[in-house]
């Protein structure tokens, strides 16, 4: 799994939510056999990692039990590692990390970077794990209320610099690490914007950058599309951050936006 963050092309991470309230699929791959069959779906059309969330983390979610999250997530962290598929799993809680670990999950994706009590290490003991810090301001409950920032470029970036040196002094190696600036994570549109136009300058990190800006409401916004519309619009976007250096793109139209990278890919190797 750690050759997901070493590939020289950009790779696809498909979506998959397992939460009820889901703010794009609206809680409809909740059952186990629809869950399976959108994990076929997605292998079909190409995707190259599946993130499995357990607990939400739109604007104005709640938190969910360890328990609840275990037992959404678990066994369809199973059934991915069976098709062969590489696994990553969006949690912020040390117990959910490490048993997705133990489930034979490959990534662990955190949108509060790592920050939870025992977060650091449930995951530093395993070399083979690779890890996604996302910036997040405040938490989803209130998130978009009325965030703040003085430059929103720099502030998230050193922001996650000060995470990855908490990672290195816990002695988890740098190859194992991807950064993501958190589009929508406690950002208006104008910092999404900001984020995305100078999106290369986080490439002075030297680290792999995951982007995640499929069906949200930036993309709503300017668009004023519907969230069932929006996947033209996330997949321009998608293209736009693979200019500026985006390595894995976090998405829930995987067809779309495998077709989009091949052709990314096609010119960008052209002489
Ligand atoms: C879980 N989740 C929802 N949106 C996300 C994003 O933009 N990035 C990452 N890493 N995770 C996300």
């Amino acid at each position: 799994m750690q050759k997901i963050l070493e590939s020289n092309r950009p790779l696809v991470m498909g979506i998959l939510n397992t939460t009820p309230d889901s703010f794009s699929d609206g809680g409809s791959y909740l059952r186990k056999d629809i869950a399976l069959r959108r994990i076929e779906a997605m292998i079909e059309e190409g995707v190259d990692i599946i993130d499995v969330g357990g607990e939400s983390t739109r604007p104005g979610a709640q938190a969910v039990s360890v328990n609840e999250e275990l037992d959404r997530v678990i066994p369809m962290i199973e059934a991915i590692v069976d098709s062969g598929m590489p696994v990553s799993v969006d949690t912020s809680k040390a117990i959910v990390m490490t048993e997705a670990i133990n489930a034979g999950a490959g990534m662990i994706n955190d949108v509060r970077a790592l920050q939870e009590d025992g977060a650091i290490d449930a995951v530093a003991s395993d070399p083979n794990v690779s890890l996604c810090l996302m910036h997040m301001k405040g938490q989803p409950r209130t998130m978009q209320q009325n965030p703040q920032y003085s430059d929103v470029v720099v502030e998230v970036k050193s922001f996650l610099k000060q995470r990855v040196q908490q990672c290195l002094e816990a002695g988890i190696a740098t190859e194992r690490i991807c950064l993501d600036p958190g589009f929508g994570f406690g950002k208006k549109l104008q910092h999404n914007c900001e984020l995305m136009k100078h999106l290369d300058s986080f490439k002075e990190l030297n680290l792999p950058l995951l982007v995640g800006v499929s069906r949200k409401t930036m993309i709503g916004t300017i668009l004023d599309a519907d969230v069932n519309d929006r996947a033209n619009g996330s997949v321009a976007a998608a293209m736009y951050s693979l200019t500026k250096g985006a390595n894995i793109l976090r998405v829930h139209d995987v067809k779309a936006t495998v077709e989009a990278v091949k052709l990314f890919c096609a010119f960008e190797q052209a002489k």
